[in-house]
């Protein structure tokens, strides 16, 4: 008896270890799925007009991601100092390299957070892309005068990181993600931050921007509070609080771009704060702009599980659970409406399930059309690499996950397009 028990206890735990995540790839195999209506109310009437979209249905959706997706920001203000750390020439005098550290204070904490900022030389306020990068500003290019993160940085050998800080080798391991000089050729800024100097992504919650905001004896989220993307989310707002104050940064035309779970914290960090003039998601999949009813690559189970810091408590709820989430992603696409949004897809990053990127955004072009603006017109999806560009964006490139120059130049030209100028000199 004692040994069945043991064999028993041994298959089940076994079993727990082993219980594999086999992602489903195939169209066929998608469970039959309904989303949530984007334009009835939740007293059950038809939005056909801006203004109820606006003081009506476009709260009611962003309400329902705060409360079970991305989690709400606590009340309370922490106290901001702004410095410019260095200012110098850069791209042979042609731009100007600056950084400016922002610190946030409150409840005996405080987190620095350093914006790397790059502006063509020209006497005019210039549009500014801003973007996180995911392992140090130092990393975007290669230049020694760029100062390395004190906070935490996931281990990369290839990127000589170790012990979880930022080292001299990574310098510039990341500029073929960065197209900075084809940005500033094109008469636009380029902002970045080290996501992890406002949030480290760990499961831990004592560290970053959260404790800066618990009550007494706090040490965790409440259920219906910010995981780390909504935390990453604030830090943008934050960013955007500082090119309101810069006089060489136009700060009406503002674009967000993020990839991965950064193209995620974009989409969320342009639903909260429409001062982001336009928002651009690259590749970023379950969470971001794929639907996830469709349950393919990437579920909610699996990203919660691998991530159980990105969202809110609430979310947990959804673990293969996707037809009972009183939203999907197509309505936080069409939270940027009227403003112009643009996902961008690979071919090779199944993982992200680009159809479901692409019907987000599709879908999503019915709140475009109450404000008599074009969203994508046609249900199928595009050829690869032919991007489509009417107040909503997209594009399928071929190749794998990643932010390519093919993104860039993308992004640069629906800029230009939505933003109503050709910057170039
Ligand atoms: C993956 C994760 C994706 C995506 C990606 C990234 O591991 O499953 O949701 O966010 O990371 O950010 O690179």
């Amino acid at each position: 008896m004692k040994y069945l028990t043991i064999i028993a206890l041994l298959l089940f735990s076994t079993d727990c270890f082993s219980q594999e995540f086999i992602p489903n790839y195939t169209e066929s195999n998608i469970p039959e799925y309904q989303l949530p209506e984007l334009l009835i109310t939740k007293s059950a009437d038809k939005v056909i007009t801006p203004d109820q979209w606006n003081k009506i249905r476009r709260k009611e959706i962003l309400d329902d991601f705060e409360k079970y997706v991305y989690g709400k920001v606590p009340s309370g203000k922490v106290k901001v100092q702004t410095e410019l750390m260095q200012e110098m020439d850069a791209f042979d005098g042609t731009a100007i390299m600056k950084e400016i550290k922002l610190t946030f204070r409150n409840n005996g904490n405080d987190i620095e957070v350093v914006m790397l900022i790059f502006l063509p030389k020209n006497n005019e306020k210039v549009p500014l892309f801003i973007g996180y990068n995911f392992y140090g500003n130092h990393t975007i290019i290669d230049n020694n005068n760029i100062s390395l993160t004190s906070s935490w940085v996931r281990n990369n050998p290839e990127f000589g990181i170790v012990a979880n800080r930022a080292t001299e080798a990574s310098r510039g391991v990341r500029q073929n993600r960065w197209a900075v000089k084809k940005i500033l050729d094109r008469g636009y800024g380029l902002a970045t931050i080290y996501y992890g100097d406002v949030d480290p992504d760990i499961n831990d919650f004592s560290n970053g921007v959260h404790p800066l905001f618990y009550k007494s004896d706090q040490e965790h989220p409440a259920k219906d509070e910010w995981g780390s993307i909504a935390a990453w989310s604030w830090g943008l707002s934050r960013a955007m609080d500082y090119f309101e104050v810069d006089d060489n940064i136009d700060e009406s035309k503002v674009v967000l771009m993020g990839h991965s779970r950064l193209g995620k914290t974009s989409l969320w960090a342009g639903a909260m704060d429409q001062r982001f003039a336009i928002v651009i998601s690259n590749d970023s999949g379950c969470g971001g702009a794929a639907l996830s009813r469709r349950r393919i690559g990437e579920t909610i189970w699996r990203i919660n599980t691998s991530f159980p810091h990105w969202f809110c408590g609430n979310f947990k709820q959804y673990n293969n659970n996707e037809d009972e989430l009183p939203v999907d992603q197509h309505m936080l696409i069409a939270l940027m409406a009227p403003r112009p949004v643009y996902v961008g897809s690979a071919q090779d990053d199944k993982w992200a399930d680009p159809k479901g990127e692409f019907l987000s955004a599709f879908f999503a072009g019915d709140v475009y059309k109450l404000f008599g603006l074009k969203g994508i017109s046609d249900g199928q999806m595009p050829k690869v690499n032919e991007p489509i560009m009417q107040s909503v964006g997209y594009h399928i490139r071929t190749g794998k996950h990643d932010v390519t120059d093919f993104d860039w130049e993308a992004y640069l030209d629906f800029a230009d397009k939505n933003l109503n100028s050709n910057y170039a000199k």
